[in-house]
């Protein structure tokens, strides 16, 4: 069985999706806020549950789409430990498993590229993020990055698989698809027969441009590749910054909506609704924009009609993604607009995490079956 392999060219960016045959049920790796309709669709066409959205690393050259994967597909976000990608809802541990209908993948921690990269295992496969490319490595030098931590991860961790194994890469710059361990051991270029004083001196040398999205591209990934500020209303100087007024609560949304200061707009598309439950009395106003995607006029124009001047507006979507995205937009159109925290259903587990239940239904505020 092989993983789905998909290229983003833009960042010669490789994702992959597994899934279990009989139960469906999937895991992506890796993916890319610019193909998040790919990946939608590539998942409808196979019939896939999505479970799953892992980072081997917090990239420097793209944004991931894994918290806009939760938010359509309600899949879980998973990430190595050490990255720092706070929202993550799992934090990965070296040895731990993530599962799949049947199958499962194992993390291995393998620092070098980053200090918490990760590469995960799935069967006779590796997927190695940046640490271990074809013929090449991933640089060491940002983002804590170790040439020495990389030689060790290379030589001890990755080719003490068996030589069989497939290896999948987070990039290629060329065009290659796959490599092996067995090819890798013997002819990669910079760390085959290598001592670790070679490859220190070779990793020292490369002198590689900086990525030309780094400065966007980490702090985005830091949060699965949104700007989600937590907090209660009031507009901080970080949420000023996010751009929009504010992240409020299903409660205050309830209560502002309540007492007429704020209109209250579901930004969830008509399936969602007619599936999960909706709020009687909501403006419905479906957000159908993410990155790569033309700016939608009749979204604009209808937002704008539904909020009378002097009121804020709430706005809610499944898990507090898309709202995010809305509520910037709603900001740029002259409106105070507010993030619904955790949406219309919130997430059970990363609640319990927190420390309190989230998201309007499961604060108990109304809503009634599609
Ligand atoms: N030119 C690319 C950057 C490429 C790059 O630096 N890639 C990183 C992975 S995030 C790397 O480790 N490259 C290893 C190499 O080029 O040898 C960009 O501007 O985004
Ligand atoms: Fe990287």
């Amino acid at each position: 069985m092989q993983p789905i392999q998909l290229f983003d060219p833009a960042s010669s960016t490789y994702t992959y999706i597994l899934f279990d045959e009989a139960s469906r049920e999937a895991l992506i790796v890796d993916p890319v806020d610019e193909q998040l309709e790919r990946d939608l669709a590539t998942l409808r066409q196979y019939g896939l549950k999505l479970q799953w959205a892992v980072e081997t690393h917090a990239h420097a050259d793209h944004i991931t789409s894994a918290a806009l994967l939760a938010e359509h597909t309600g899949a879980k976000t998973a990430a190595p430990a050490g990255c720092g990608i706070g929202t993550a809802a799992v934090q990965l541990a070296h040895g731990d498993t993530l599962a799949f209908g049947a199958e499962s993948i194992r993390a291995l921690h393998t620092p070098g590229h980053t200090s918490g990269s990760m590469s995960f295992t799935w069967r006779d496969h590796v997927f190695t993020g940046d640490t271990l490319l074809i013929g090449g490595c991933g640089r060491t030098d940002f983002q804590s990055g170790s040439a020495e931590d990389l030689y060790r991860s290379l030589t001890q961790v990755l080719f003490a698989l068996p030589d069989a194994t497939t290896v999948w890469p987070a990039h290629d710059y060329q065009g290659r698809t796959r490599t092996t361990i067995g090819t890798e051991k013997t002819s990669n270029a910079r760390v085959a027969g290598k001592t670790l004083a070679e490859f220190v001196a070779t990793m020292d040398g490369l002198n590689l441009p900086r990525p030309r999205r780094i400065d966007e591209a980490v702090p985005a990934n830091l949060s699965s590749g949104v700007h989600h500020d937590a907090g209660s209303a009031g507009a901080t100087a970080a949420q000023a910054a996010a751009g929009y007024a504010g992240d409020v609560s299903a409660e205050l949304a309830f209560a502002w909506w309540q007492a007429g200061e704020a209109v209250l707009v579901d930004v969830r598309t008509d399936a969602e609704r007619e599936w999960v439950g909706f709020v009687p009395g909501a403006v419905a106003l479906a957000w159908k924009q993410w990155p790569g995607m033309a700016m939608n006029p009749q979204f604009d124009a209808d937002l704008k009609a539904a909020v009378p001047a002097g009121k804020k507006v709430v706005l809610l979507c499944r898990s507090g993604v898309r709202s995010v995205a809305a509520a910037k937009r709603a900001t740029e159109l002259g409106l105070e607009a507010y993030n619904i925290l955790e949406g219309f259903e919130g997430d059970p587990d990363a609640n319990a995490q927190r420390g309190h239940r989230g998201g309007w239904r499961l604060r108990g505020l109304p809503w009634r079956q599609g």
